[in-house]
């Protein structure tokens, strides 16, 4: 039987941090075998100072019993079966691999961010299908298996990330890979109807059944994972968190991920010189400011913010000069085309409400479309009045978690989050709004910025002890306790 671990109980008060002390060890669940973490990137160590939840629960991991990271090496032009870049840090060793411009496009730009993107965000209407950017997908997915078997030692537990690496479990059973082999799936599962809209379906589905286990970020994806298999596998026996497939037995389980709050809190108590310039040139301290931090994707509904945010000034006039709208977006993905397109319409939006509001000492909407440093990010959120997090479809959204974390529990702000992030399923003391529905997030935004401490106190107290307990390290222990229970 596998044990999951449990957090620690804690105080809840405004006062309270609660602590991290008492959190399962990682080797609690892990016992002593090696850990191969696979995802499309390979980890840039060097900077890992700057880097969000799932690298450093990821890199805990590893670092604790040793093992590899092993992904792209992040070059558009290499050649297949090229030299891979091998980097060892400690008990951690990297290894890069090349792909070529020819896999880039298949592979990457038109497969994993032109089809599974959008499908998995339940975004029909954006899905391109093409025959060769599948058969570049799975041409990819076999270099990543061939390349990374001569590695591999008998008894590692090898983990797999995400939408770009589905069918590497099968081919490395194909190609002999005994060990343990877990998945993770950071953004959504799509509903059954959704996912039949690709010819592939059945291959990538099948795909999943490779695996040991399969973790998801809510119940609603493992839901729609099983409701696939009842309506499409008639061979299939699912029953609880177990899918029994021939002669295959695997788990299912929903595993949301979390992030270092401790660490993010320090980030944003600390007043570098680039933080405090940042402060200055967004207004001045009395201005009450709304914030949102999103990859400039299609699916962070960063569209619908920017009205809402213009609906609440046409409905309160008098918060003319009493409120600004920082949104950072850096951009993303340029190559594909619905990534242009949503450039293009946000850049029209940001002008047309500033070019109707703005005056010599009022900027409404500070659209900053280039990633701004970590520890800038972190402190701006704390002095801002709303955490503004709508996305139109999001696995998690670990921006909702950190403007928790980051918040003055003495005074914190407020969260406004979509229903329909992951995030939503834990974190039900924010406002939860309808990103489509631009009239009542801009009514959402007027009680967040009306809303009486003692209110604010409570849900924040709520949220943060939820954030600080469910991080990113007991994220990836207890992936791997369940995964190491496995027979
Ligand atoms: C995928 C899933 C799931 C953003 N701008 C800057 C910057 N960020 C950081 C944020 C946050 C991270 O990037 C974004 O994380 P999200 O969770 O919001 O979204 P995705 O990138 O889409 O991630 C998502 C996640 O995987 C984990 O499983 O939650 O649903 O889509 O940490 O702070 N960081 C810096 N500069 C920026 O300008 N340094």
């Amino acid at each position: 039987m596998t044990i999951r671990p449990t957090p620690p109980r804690i105080p809840i008060g405004t006062d309270a941090w609660p602590d991290e002390e008492g959190l399962p060890s990682l080797s609690s669940g892990t016992g002593q075998n090696r850990l191969v973490v696979v995802s499309n990137r390979v980890a840039d160590l060097s900077a890992s100072s700057q880097s969000g939840g799932l690298a450093v629960g990821l890199l805990d991991a590893i670092q604790e019993k040793g093992g590899i990271w092993f992904g792209w090496d992040g070059n558009r032009d290499g050649k297949n079966g090229g030299p891979m870049q091998i980097r060892d840090h400690g008990s951690v060793t990297t290894v890069g691999i090349p792909i070529s411009p020819q896999d880039f496009t298949e592979y990457y730009s038109d497969y994993a961010n032109g089809l599974l993107w959008p499908l998995f965000h339940y975004r029909l209407d954006l899905v391109h299908i093409s025959a060769t950017a599948f058969d570049g997908y799975m041409r990819v997915n076999e270099a990543f298996a061939r390349q990374l078997l001569p590695l591999l030692k008998p008894d590692d537990v090898i983990w797999i990330h995400d939408y770009h690496l589905i069918p590497l479990a099968g081919i490395l059973r194909r190609l002999g890979c005994r060990q343990k082999i877990g998945f993770f799936l950071h953004i959504p599962f799509p509903p059954p109807e959704l996912l039949s809209a690709t010819p592939d379906h059945e291959a990538l589905v099948n795909g999943l059944l490779d695996y040991d286990l399969l973790g998801f970020q809510t119940h609603t994806d493992v839901n729609n994972l099983k409701s696939y298999l009842a309506a499409h596998k008639a061979d299939v026996v699912v029953k609880g968190g177990y899918v029994t497939s021939g002669e295959r037995r695997l788990r299912i389980g929903r595993f949301p991920i979390g992030i270092d709050a401790t660490d993010f809190a320090r980030l944003a108590r600390t007043n570098s010189p680039d933080a405090v310039l940042a402060q200055t040139q967004v207004g001045s301290p009395a201005l009450q400011r709304i914030i949102g931090v999103d990859r400039l994707d299609y699916s962070k509904g960063l569209p619908e913010r920017f009205k809402a945010f213009d609906e609440l000034l046409l409905a309160h006039p008098e918060l003319a000069k009493q409120v600004n709208f920082v949104q950072i977006a850096p951009p993303t993905r340029g190559e594909v085309d619905a990534y242009a397109e949503i450039r293009a319409e946000l850049e029209q939006l940001a002008g047309a409400i500033n070019g109707r509001l703005a005056d010599i000492d009022w900027t409404p909407l500070q659209y900053i479309c280039r990633p701004l440093p970590r520890d800038v990010i972190a402190p701006l959120m704390r002095h801002s009045n709303i955490g503004f997090v709508t996305p139109l479809r999001d696995g998690m959204n670990l921006v909702a978690k950190e403007y928790v974390a980051a918040q003055d529990p003495d005074d914190p702000g407020v969260l406004i989050l979509s229903q329909f992030a992951g995030a939503a399923e834990e974190m039900q003391e924010a406002l939860i709004v309808n990103p489509y529905d631009v009239d009542d997030m801009a009514k959402q935004l007027y009680r967040g910025l009306t809303m009486p401490l003692e209110e604010r106190r409570t849900r924040h107290a709520a949220l943060l002890s939820h954030v600080v307990l469910h991080s990113a390290k007991y994220w990836a222990a207890a992936f791997l306790s369940d995964l190491n229970g496995r027979d």
